[in-house]
């Protein structure tokens, strides 16, 4: 394997833990839908593929990428969850709007994972173009729905290797 690590969904599948037996929430942003959809194509696939069962896979849908830790928090308080993968695409304008969801969204998923104790993946594309944004869902950049799937599962299994010590 390359020590300089620049897309997680070129992974060794080998060391890779099983999903077998985990429930992973994924909220998806309806802001640039052909993204997301293609986001969490990318999610479904790498997770089912890896062992995680179709059923344990919830899916809850937000107006906008700014929603995504608010549903993670919500989904997190009402199942029991091994992860929560939040996608989303957010593509710079002429204003700061910008900035402020992107910032509000990864400091959001970030003190929710704190928090909770549950891993929450940020799986949200923050681009200048919308071309960018196409390549990095299913095209010469890979699909970063994928890597946040991998994410999700390395952090679920690392959560469940330490839950012994709190038997
Ligand atoms: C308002 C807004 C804008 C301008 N741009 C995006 C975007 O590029 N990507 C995205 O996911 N959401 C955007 N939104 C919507 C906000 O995330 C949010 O849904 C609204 O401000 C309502 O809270």
């Amino acid at each position: 394997m390359s020590s300089k690590k620049t897309d997680l969904s070129d992974y060794d599948h080998a060391s890779l833990p099983g999903g077998k037996g985990l429930r992973i929430g994924i909220a998806v942003s309806a802001w640039n839908e052909e993204i997301t959809n293609a986001l969490l194509e990318g999610s479904v696939s790498a997770l089912t593929s890896n062992g995680v069962s179709s059923e344990d896979i919830i899916i809850r849908h937000v107006p906008g990428s700014f929603e995504l830790p608010q549903a993670a928090a919500i989904m997190i308080d009402s199942i029991d969850l091994d992860a929560v993968i939040c996608l989303g695409c957010v593509i710079q304008g002429e204003t700061r709007h910008f900035e402020f969801i992107c910032q509000a969204v990864a400091k959001g998923c970030m003190d929710l994972g704190i928090e909770s104790g549950v891993p929450v993946i940020f799986g949200v594309l923050t681009t200048d173009t919308y071309e960018q944004a196409k390549e990095r869902s299913g095209g010469s950049h890979g699909n970063k729905g994928e890597e946040a799937a991998i994410a999700a599962i390395r952090m679920a299994a690392l959560r469940k290797s330490l839950d012994i010590w709190f038997q």
